[in-house]
C-alpha cells in the first residue's frame, strides 16, 4: 500500500498520508512525502497543496519505535518541513483525530490548518522523555506565543481544536469529512488569491514576557522534575525559539539528540509501547466477541467498592451497590457523593456532571438488584470464606451469562470461581486504593475463565480509563506478590536498627513515588497484616517467626497508620513524623527474635535489599507464566505502585543495571545473612541470564 499519494482535485494537488494505524512519521513516509512534493513542486498547473491523512487521524507522531535504530535523524523529516514551508504557492492542512508531535510539527510547517470540531492537538513528547525534535518547539512559540507553548511542550497535554484556534494554531473548525473541508478551505483561498504563510519567518516580540520567565521556569524544571532532564531542555528550546530560526533549530536539534539517547528517555519509550502491549491477550482474536456491558453490580459499598464503582459511573454505565445494612449503604453513596463534590470544588466537573455521575448509581439490601447485571463485581474485605459464600450467592443470582468478577487483592481466584459454580465467567479484577484514581487494574484469568471474558474486561478496562495487565493466579498475582518481599526486607531494616524514613528515603532517592512505609502507612497496617495473616492461614508464609513481625506487632497494637494517626511513622494531620515507638516496637523484636542491630545501614543496602528480591520475584513470575511479559510487571509497578518511570519499571531497570550485578549481590545477602529460607535464592531465569551475561529481554521463558 502507498503510505504517501499525492492525487489531483482540480487545480488542487491532494497529498494523503496512509500509515496506519496513527499515520505515524518514518523513514518511508518522509521518503514519501519527498517525492510527492518533488511532484507537486514540477507541476505548476497545481495552485494549491493540501495535506491530510487517511483512517481514524491526522499524523499521531513520529515512529517512536524509530527512536532507538542507531541510525535515527530528525535531519530527513525536518528538510521535508522546511520544504512544505517554502513552497512557493499555499499548503493547506486538514486535521482530525489526534494531532500529536510530529504531525502537530508537519501541521506548522503547512502555511494554513483547518480541523475537525473533535480534534485534538499536542507535543506529548515529554513523555517519552523527549522534546518536539522537528521544530515543534520553535514554530509553536511563534504562532501560539511562548507561554502557551511552553505550556504545552512541558506538559505534553492536549487541546482542542476550538482552543487551537482561538490561539492562533489553526485557521478553522469545521465539521466534515477531512478531505472536503481540506479541499473548500484551499479552494476558497485560490479564489481570494490567499498567499502562502510562513510561521519559521515570524519574530517573537522581545519584551513580551517577563524578564525572570524562562529563569523562573529552568529553575522550576531543575526542582520539580530533577529526574525527568527533558523538562529543563524544554525550556531551554523554547526559550531559544528567541533566537533568529536557524539559530533556535540549532539548539532544539542538540537538545532531542541528547534526550533520545538518555536513559530516561529509553525507559519511558519502553513503558509506551509495554502498556500498549499489555492490552493484548496472546493467542486471543482481535476480532473476539465480547459480552455487552451496560450495567454493574458491586458488592460492598466500602472505600474500595465505592472508588470501583465511580470509574463506572465516571464511564456512564449504570452502577448498583449491594449492602448489608442500610447505614453502610447510605454511608458509602455519600462517601462517592463528596468525591464528586471535592472534584466540582476543584473545577474538575461540573455540578451537573456530579448530578449525572450519582443519578448512575443506586443502592440495594437485597441480591436480586444484581440479576440483570452484565458484570457483578464483590469488594468485601480480604477474608477467604465471606468471599466464597458472596461468590456462591453471585453464581445464583446472576443472570447467564453475566461476568463475576472478585476485587481480591491476594487470595485465589480460582477457589473463588469455584464457589460460583460457573468458573469460565469468573475473573479477577484487582483495582488499586483509591480505586477511582489508580490508572491500574490487575485482570486475573482463572483456570477456567472463557476467552471472550478476559477479552471483556480488558476492553472495558480501556473504556474506563484504566491501565489493564493480565496475570495468572498466584499469591498476591504480579503486583503484591512483588510487594511482599520489598516489605519483607523493609521490615528486617527496620528491626536491625533502620528508620522508616531511612528506608523510605533510600528508595525515594531514586524516584519511588512513596517508599515502603509511607506506603502501608497510607493503604493501612491493618490491610497489610491480614493479608499476612490470611497467607500464613494458607499455609504460604515460611516458617520464619522473623517474617514481617513488625507489621504484625502494630496491628495487635492498633496502630494501623494514617487512619489511627500512627503507624510506622506518627501523623499530624497526613504529615509523616519519625515516632520513637516505632523504634522501640522494632527494638523490643529484634530483642525476642535475636536480631542484631545496626547503628549504620548504608542507603545501599537498602536499595538493593528492598529492589533485589522485588526484581527477583518479577523474573520468577515471569518464568512462571503469572506475566506474559517482562512489560506487564513493568506496567504494574510503574502505574500502580509508584516504581519511577523515568528507570521503566523494575524489569527493565533491572536490564540497566545490569543482571550480573544483581546475582552478585543477591549470592553476596544470602552469603551474610543466610538463606535458610530461600530469601536470597536467585529465580532460575535471573540465573541462567545473569551467567550467559545477557539480559532479561534477551529471554524467551514465560508462556503465552
Ligand atoms: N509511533 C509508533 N507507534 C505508535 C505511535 C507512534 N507515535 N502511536 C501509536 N502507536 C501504535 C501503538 O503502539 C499501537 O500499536 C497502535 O499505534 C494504536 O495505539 C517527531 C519526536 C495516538 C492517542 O507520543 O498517544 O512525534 O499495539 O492503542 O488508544 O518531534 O496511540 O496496535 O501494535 O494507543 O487509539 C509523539 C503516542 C511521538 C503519540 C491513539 N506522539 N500515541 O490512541 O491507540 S514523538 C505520541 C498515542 C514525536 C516529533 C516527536 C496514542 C493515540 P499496536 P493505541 P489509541
Amino acid at each position: 500500500m502507498q503510505l504517501v499519494r499525492l492525487e489531483r482535485r482540480g487545480d488542487v494537488a491532494v497529498l494523503t498520508i496512509a500509515n496506519p494505524p496513527v499515520n505515524a512519521i518514518g523513514t518511508a513516509v518522509v521518503a514519501g512525502l519527498a517525492s510527492a512534493i518533488d511532484r507537486f513542486e514540477a507541476d505548476r498547473s497545481y495552485k494549491a497543496l493540501l495535506v491530510h491523512c487517511d483512517g481514524s487521524t491526522f499524523v499521531a507522531g513520529g515512529d517512536i519505535g524509530s527512536f532507538d535504530d542507531p541510525g535515527f535523524s530528525a535531519a530527513p523529516f525536518n528538510a521535508t518541513l522546511d520544504r512544505i514551508e517554502t513552497l512557493d504557492r499555499p499548503v493547506v492542512a486538514s486535521l482530525h483525530g489526534s494531532v500529536l508531535g510530529g504531525g502537530l510539527e508537519l501541521a506548522l510547517a503547512c502555511h494554513w490548518r483547518v480541523a475537525l470540531p473533535s480534534t485534538k492537538l499536542g507535543m506529548p513528547e515529554v513523555k517519552l522523555g523527549l522534546l518536539p525534535g522537528s521544530l515543534g518547539t520553535q514554530r509553536l512559540p511563534r504562532v501560539a506565543g511562548i507561554k502557551l507553548a511552553l505550556d504545552m511542550i512541558s506538559t505534553g497535554r492536549n487541546i482542542s481544536a476550538q482552543a487551537a484556534k482561538d490561539a492562533g494554531i489553526i485557521d478553522e473548525v469545521s465539521d466534515g469529512v477531512p478531505l472536503e473541508t481540506g479541499l473548500a478551505f484551499a479552494q476558497a483561498l485560490i479564489s481570494r488569491g490567499g498567499a502562502a504563510r510562513r510561521i519559521s519567518t515570524l519574530i517573537i516580540p522581545p519584551g513580551g514576557i517577563e524578564a525572570d520567565f524562562f529563569a523562573t521556569a529552568a529553575n522550576d524544571a531543575r526542582t520539580k522534575k530533577s529526574f525527568y532532564p527533558a523538562a529543563a531542555a524544554i525550556v531551554q528550546a523554547v526559550q531559544a525559539s528567541t533566537l533568529p530560526f536557524k539559530d533556535g533549530a540549532a539548539v532544539e536539534a542538540r537538545l532531542f539528540e541528547e534526550l533520545r539517547q538518555s536513559r530516561e528517555s529509553m525507559a519511558l519509550r519502553h513503558l509506551f509501547f509495554a502498556e500498549c502491549e499489555a492490552a493484548k491477550v496472546p493467542g486471543l482474536a482481535k476480532d473476539v466477541k465480547t459480552r455487552p456491558i451496560t450495567k454493574v453490580g458491586i458488592v460492598g459499598a466500602g472505600t474500595m467498592g465505592g472508588g470501583i464503582a465511580m470509574n463506572f459511573a465516571n464511564a456512564g454505565i449504570q452502577t448498583v451497590l449491594v449492602e448489608t445494612s442500610q447505614a453502610a449503604l447510605e454511608r458509602g453513596l455519600g462517601m462517592m457523593k463528596g468525591n464528586y463534590e471535592a472534584s466540582a470544588a476543584k473545577g474538575r466537573l461540573t455540578t451537573q456532571q456530579v448530578s449525572q455521575r450519582m443519578a448512575l448509581l443506586t443502592g440495594s439490601l437485597d441480591y436480586a438488584a444484581l440479576s440483570d447485571c452484565d458484570l457483578v463485581i464483590e469488594a468485601v474485605f480480604e477474608n477467604m470464606e465471606l468471599k466464597k459464600q458472596i461468590c456462591a450467592r453471585l453464581g445464583q443470582v446472576c443472570k447467564s451469562g453475566a461476568i463475576i468478577a472478585t476485587n481480591t487483592s491476594t487470595l485465589d481466584v480460582d477457589v473463588l470461581a469455584q464457589a460460583t459454580a460457573r468458573a469460565q465467567d469468573v475473573v479477577g479484577m484487582h483495582f488499586f486504593s483509591p480505586a477511582n484514581v489508580m490508572r491500574l487494574l490487575e485482570v486475573v484469568r482463572g483456570a477456567q475463565t472463557a476467552p471472550d471474558v478476559l477479552a471483556t474486561v480488558m476492553q472495558l478496562a480501556r473504556k474506563i480509563g484504566k491501565v489493564a495487565v493480565v496475570s495468572g493466579v498466584c499469591y498476591g498475582f504480579i503486583g503484591n506478590r512483588m510487594a511482599e518481599v520489598y516489605m519483607r526486607e523493609a521490615e528486617f531494616l527496620l528491626m536491625e536498627g533502620a528508620t522508616p524514613s531511612q528506608i523510605d528515603g533510600a528508595v525515594e532517592s531514586l524516584g519511588m513515588a512513596m517508599g515502603p512505609c509511607r506506603m502501608l502507612d497510607m493503604a493501612g497496617i491493618d490491610v497489610g497484616a491480614k493479608t499476612v495473616i490470611e497467607y500464613g492461614k494458607a499455609g504460604g508464609l515460611p516458617p520464619d517467626p522473623t517474617y514481617r513481625a513488625v507489621v504484625r506487632r502494630m496491628f495487635e497494637l492498633g496502630r494501623f497508620g494514617q487512619k489511627t494517626g500512627a503507624g510506622y511513622y506518627r501523623y499530624e494531620g497526613r504529615k509523616p513524623e519519625e515516632d520513637p515507638e516505632t523504634a522501640r516496637i522494632a527494638k523490643e523484636l529484634a530483642g525476642t527474635h535475636g536480631i542484631a542491630q545496626r547503628s549504620e545501614i548504608s542507603r545501599q543496602e537498602i536499595i538493593e535489599r528492598l529492589l533485589y528480591p522485588l526484581i527477583n520475584e518479577g523474573f520468577k513470575i515471569f518464568e512462571e507464566g503469572i506475566a506474559w511479559r517482562p512489560g506487564d510487571i513493568d506496567v504494574v509497578w510503574t502505574a500502580g505502585y509508584g516504581f519511577p518511570d523515568h528507570k521503566g519499571g523494575p524489569m527493565f531497570y533491572a536490564d540497566s543495571l545490569g543482571l550480573g550485578v544483581i546475582a552478585d549481590r543477591m549470592a553476596h545477602y544470602a552469603a551474610t545473612r543466610g538463606n535458610a529460607y530461600g530469601y536470597w535464592t536467585l529465580s532460575p531465569l535471573l540465573q541462567k541470564q545473569a551467567g550467559e551475561r545477557k539480559q532479561l529481554i534477551d529471554s524467551k521463558a514465560g508462556t503465552s
